[in-house]
């Protein structure tokens, strides 16, 4: 017989909320709702705060962001008492700040650590989520936010004979916490990912011989990485305010002087590599916003390919080897571009070795290491950095259960709907925190954080101040928040990818842009909008009376200025995905 969590009385009192993860998203939501009065605990799977930074230990994990972006801007004498060692900062400091962050604001007494959320199913009768955890706990909450992360459920991948493999196997996103030694060893690596670009120059600084297996090649800029730029560090600190808001006021909730209005087609040559080189210098994401037609127009996007071809070329010394780690299959930035350091030169040293596994595929794992269809490699550690079920995969391991005994996996078998990224159409009361639909993994993670949970506390506030027992998006306003994120990437080169932000990457996943690519700036505008019109969209109860019944969803900000000449080309794809509204 099926264990039903809503068919079992409560062992406790009901809390107001409770969490699930300990990450940024998870510590923040916490901090916020115990600073409204709020009875909120959390669980988290790991023994400690942090997520991703707990998770990631690979060598030469960092974030990709400038750190003085990536950190929490809600409080002034936590942002003032921090200082980043680096740009970048390595996983190792990210992780003693989410430290920092849990005893700063003393969140630990409210998180049970070691423990999976494994069910959580909505009772309409008490309106009530009943939840269950691996450790038999049970908890009663009003509401449940999930603060899961984008990146937590390394994929299922398998390959022949990986059990009979007599040394160990490492995955990126499981790093054991003391460290790995590779001195003196035989490596092979699988994945030439983020993960993977970023622990290849170190691996490959300690091996005595590291092998990588590539069946894709990725785009990846040069992080630069060094002290803070002093033109950032005087901004960000004669007004952290101002900084803050700058970096919010984005499309990626991070300052990378996006150009919205030069066309690289329509620039002096000399003028294009100019300004391309000036930002590959400058490093990381910014060559990401040198043009306003980059995302949108093959024939621009082509120009930053080829560029980007020469700069591999320049680094690697064998121009077969140079070719090999060129992508050829997606435009850039249409899969998460990398940032690296040191990547590409990696493959000039002796020691390290790229296999194409197009050409030569991967056949099975034995005892002594891995054999392709052409011959036998010998390791004693291998490395996997083959990804994560992104996005929705911590959501949809959970039985999650809404009204009606309604399952999540069935409501996203034709993948992820949502409303505003935030909630499900028959979940009441259930948030998610950077969720699908939201611009989450397009953005700053910290930035979209931020806005998620002030709006959910804000939110909460709200219910609480009118006496209103739950909230619940209306399966119209989702619809027509579905229809606005496929309106949002439609226009781009973004689905043109087999990315995992298109569930590409995943066998059987279906196939659908997750994230919502109109920017942190116009969604965090149509957030507030919805909020101001009483929760537009949303359908609010006080036991099982309706307050509020909105079916609708009006709160489109006004469309950004694109240049003209990008227009035809915007209108054609809208119009092949039946998103245009015939003209008269
Ligand atoms: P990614 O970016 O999904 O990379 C996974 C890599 O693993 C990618 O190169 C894959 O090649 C490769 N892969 C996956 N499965 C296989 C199999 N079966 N055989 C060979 N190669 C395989 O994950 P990361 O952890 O590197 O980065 C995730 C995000 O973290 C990143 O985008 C940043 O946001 C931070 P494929 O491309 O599928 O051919």
């Amino acid at each position: 017989m099926v264990n039903s969590a809503a068919h079992r009385s409560s062992d406790t009192q009901p809390i107001d909320a409770l969490i699930v993860g300990a990450g940024f998203a998870g510590m923040y939501m916490l901090h916020k709702l115990r600073g409204q009065g709020m009875n909120a605990k959390v669980v988290e799977a790991g023994s400690g705060v942090g997520g991703t930074w707990y998770w990631n230990r690979y060598p030469g994990a960092r974030v990709d962001i400038q750190s003085l972006e990536y950190s929490f801007g809600f409080d002034e004498r936590l942002e003032s008492e921090w200082r980043w060692s680096e740009r970048y900062a390595p996983q190792a400091e990210l992780l003693r700040y989410a430290e920092h962050v849990a005893d700063r604001f003393d969140l630990k007494r409210d998180i049970r650590f070691d423990t999976r959320v494994t069910a959580a199913h909505w009772d309409e009768a008490a309106q009530l989520w009943r939840v269950e955890t691996d450790r038999g706990a049970r908890t009663d909450c009003r509401h449940l936010i999930l603060a899961t992360g984008c990146l937590s459920i390394p994929t299922d991948v398998t390959f022949p004979g990986l059990d009979t493999f007599k040394g160990p196997i490492y995955r990126t996103s499981r790093w054991p916490h003391e460290g790995v030694d590779f001195s003196g060893q035989r490596v092979g690596i699988i994945g030439t990912g983020s993960s993977a670009i970023q622990s290849i120059p170190v691996i490959a600084a300690e091996a005595a011989h590291l092998t990588v297996f590539q069946r894709t090649p990725n785009y990846s800029m040069p992080a630069h990485n060094g002290p803070i730029p002093h033109a950032d560090f005087e901004a960000w600190s004669k007004d952290p305010r101002a900084y803050r808001a700058a970096s919010k006021d984005t499309g990626g909730g991070f300052q990378n002087e996006a150009n919205a209005t030069t066309l690289a087609t329509e620039t002096a040559p000399d003028a294009v590599r100019a300004e391309l080189e000036r930002r590959w210098a400058w490093g990381g994401f910014r060559i990401l916003g040198a043009f306003a037609d980059t995302g949108i127009d093959p024939a621009a996007n082509r120009i930053v390919q080829d560029f980007i071809a020469e700069k591999i070329r320049a680094q690697v010394a064998d121009p077969a080897v140079a070719d090999l780690l060129t992508p050829k299959d997606h435009p850039f930035g249409t899969k998460r571009p990398c940032v690296d350091t040191g990547y590409y030169a990696t493959f000039n040293r002796p020691n390290v070795e790229l296999v194409d596994l197009r050409a030569t595929p991967l056949k099975a794992f034995n005892a002594q290491g891995i054999a392709t269809s052409a011959r036998q490699y010998d390791f004693d550690a291998v490395v996997l950095a083959t990804g994560f079920d992104a996005m929705t995969g911590a959501i949809d391991r959970i039985d999650l259960r809404g009204v009606g005994g309604r399952r999540i996996k069935d409501h996203w078998a034709e993948g992820p709907r949502t409303y505003l990224g935030l909630m499900v159409a028959g979940f009441p009361n259930m948030f998610t925190i950077t969720g699908p639909g939201s611009p989450s993994v397009l953005t700053n993670m910290i930035n979209s954080i931020e806005q998620h949970v002030e709006w959910i506390a804000d939110c909460l506030v709200s219910l609480s101040r009118h006496q209103q027992t739950s909230i619940e998006a209306s399966a119209e306003a989702e619809a027509a928040w579905c229809r606005h994120v496929a309106e949002a990437v439609t226009p781009t080169l973004l689905p043109q990818a087999n990315s995992w932000y298109m569930g590409a990457n995943v066998p059987g996943k279906p196939r659908m842009f997750m994230p919502y690519a109109g920017g942190l700036h116009r969604y965090t505008e149509i957030c507030n909008q919805v909020a101001a019109k009483d929760y537009e969209g949303f359908i609010i109860r006080q036991g099982d009376r309706v307050l509020s019944d909105s079916h609708v969803f009006t709160s489109h900000p006004p469309m950004p200025d694109i240049p003209a000449s990008l227009w035809p080309i915007i209108i054609e794809r809208l119009t092949a995905a039946g998103l245009m509204p015939a003209t008269a």
